[in-house]
């Protein structure tokens, strides 16, 4: 073994984080730009989906509390690219990358917003399943995602509770808007269970991202957490989890729940999901009718760089 992959090791065993500059195999540098990309990428499409409802927010208020959060899950995507950026990956080729779907993004914004409430749901439910799995992220191994997690915990957190307290008007509101809320979670319950990835066993990254602490818990260790937490927030909403074989189990201290439609997941990945295509050519759309804005941004950043050379040499 050489000298570089010992201290690498060493650094990992200790919990010192790998930064930019540190030497790296290429393996965890590779693995590190698919999750982060994956994750800025997730970011970005997440916007889509609620998005989609700023026009339709039932008040003022709504209305902008949803920009703001829309507008927060822009800036998480350019925090997650400037870390992707740090190991080396271009920002160009990985927008090509999911554009040509040779990059992932969350399977989860793959489903249509059919109601407000599922806009609550997204805000409850989604970001309350980001936030378990990002709060784990803010101790991964790479320093520059470490940090960006930090940050976005932070605003993810003020989104999950903005989220249940729409969801808790509309579950304490007319009976209508109670079924539009039962409705909403019907929907996005078990596609938030599989936010966390595939079970364990079938999780082909798990192993060795675990082992550079990449990962520091299991996607399936990750969702039961989030059952946990999130079923007394249900039950407190005067709701029911779609789940008839979901049960509190005494012994473990955990719910237990049914099983994942793994079809349906896979399907999604594969880019047969209900919205894959609509959120693929938005993102196209997007970016190549603002290449003018990325071009011009280039020249005027060039032209200030020429100008303060020529100062410095006047
Ligand atoms: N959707 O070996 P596995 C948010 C892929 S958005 C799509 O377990 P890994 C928010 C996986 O990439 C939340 N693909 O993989 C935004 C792999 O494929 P490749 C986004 C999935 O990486 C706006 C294959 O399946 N959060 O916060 O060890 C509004 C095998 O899986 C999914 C993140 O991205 C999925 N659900 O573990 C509101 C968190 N699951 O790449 C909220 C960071 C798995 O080999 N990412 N795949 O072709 C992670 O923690 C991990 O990447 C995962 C998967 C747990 C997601």
């Amino acid at each position: 073994m050489n000298n570089q992959q010992q201290i690498f090791d060493q650094k990992i065993e200790k919990d010192i984080s790998i930064e930019p500059k540190d030497w790296m195999p290429d393996a965890y540098r590779k693995t590190l730009i698919r999750q982060i990309g994956q994750h800025a990428h997730s970011e970005v499409v997440g916007m889509l989906p609620e998005g989609n409802w700023i026009t339709r927010a039932p008040t003022l208020k709504r209305k902008a509390v949803l920009m703001a959060k829309v507008q927060d899950e822009a800036g998480h995507a350019l925090y997650l690219y400037s870390a992707a950026e740090t190991l080396g990956a271009d920002r160009d080729d990985m927008m090509d990358k999911l554009i040509a779907g040779r990059m992932k993004y969350s399977s989860i914004f793959n489903y249509p917003t059919l109601s407000w409430a599922d806009v609550a749901a997204i805000g409850w439910l989604v970001d309350g399943a980001a936030i378990v799995n990002q709060v784990a992220l803010c101790r991964t191994s790479y320093g520059p995602y470490a940090r960006a997690m930090v940050r976005v915990c932070k605003e993810e957190s003020f989104h999950q509770r903005q989220g249940f307290e729409a969801m808790m008007q509309l579950a304490n509101g007319t009976p209508e808007q109670k079924q539009l809320a039962q409705d909403a979670v019907n929907r996005f319950w078990w596609p938030a269970l599989m936010m966390f990835g595939p079970s364990d066993d079938n999780s082909p990254n798990s192993a060795q991202s675990m082992q550079w602490k990449v990962k520091l818990f299991s996607n399936d260790d990750l969702r039961q957490k989030f059952v946990d937490n999130t079923v007394s927030q249900v039950l407190q909403l005067g709701l029911t989890v779609p789940d008839p074989d979901l049960k509190f189990n005494e012994d473990t201290g955990h719910y237990q729940f049914g099983e994942i439609n793994w079809d349906e997941f896979f399907a999604i990945l594969a880019g047969k999901g209900p919205c894959n295509h609509e959120r693929i050519e938005a993102r196209r759309k997007a970016w190549e009718g603002g290449k003018w804005v990325r071009d011009s941004a280039a020249v005027y950043a060039q032209k200030q760089q020429q100008q303060s050379q020529a100062q410095k040499v006047a």
